[in-house]
């Protein structure tokens, strides 16, 4: 039976950070699927608007060859909802929630991954910035 990985993310100015964990996440399962978080839940949890908009965000996840599709994610909260509505199999979130979401251990499996050090989309930011 077919694997179906779901992901979450709100991947702005997008990096090697992200294409890993999305590679790794993919390794997990047949099918990758990705909630990438919209403009208005970005506001309201980082108090600004991403660089790129959420539609172009979704245009670039959805491109990657190890991305089978992609969504919307309006609000962190809704996780349980959006596993189940795609069928999902395995949660994966980097290990900056670790913890965060094990209570979805009752529908699915939830792995948290590394990060890859060192690189972020506010140190990219900030970098550019003092160029
Ligand atoms: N990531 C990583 N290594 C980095 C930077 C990011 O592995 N150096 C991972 C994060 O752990 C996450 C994914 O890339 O799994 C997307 O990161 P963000 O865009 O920062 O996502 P975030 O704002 O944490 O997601 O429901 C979750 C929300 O959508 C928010």
């Amino acid at each position: 039976m077919s694997r179906t990985v779901i992901t979450f993310g709100t991947f702005d100015v997008f990096h090697v950070g992200h294409l890993r964990v999305l590679e790794r996440a993919a390794e997990l399962g047949d099918r990758l699927v990705v909630g990438v978080s919209a403009d208005a839940l970005n506001e309201r949890k980082k108090g600004r608007a991403p660089i790129f908009s959420e539609r172009e965000r979704l245009a670039i996840v959805g491109a990657l060859k190890v991305v089978d599709a992609v969504f919307v994610e309006e609000s962190l909260e809704q996780k349980r909802d959006y596993i189940l509505e795609h069928n999902a199999d395995v949660l994966v979130m980097g290990d900056d929630w670790a913890g965060k979401f094990d209570e979805l251990g009752d529908i699915c499996e939830v792995v948290y991954l590394e990060r890859t050090p060192a690189i972020s989309t506010t140190a990219i930011i900030e970098h550019i910035a003092d160029l």
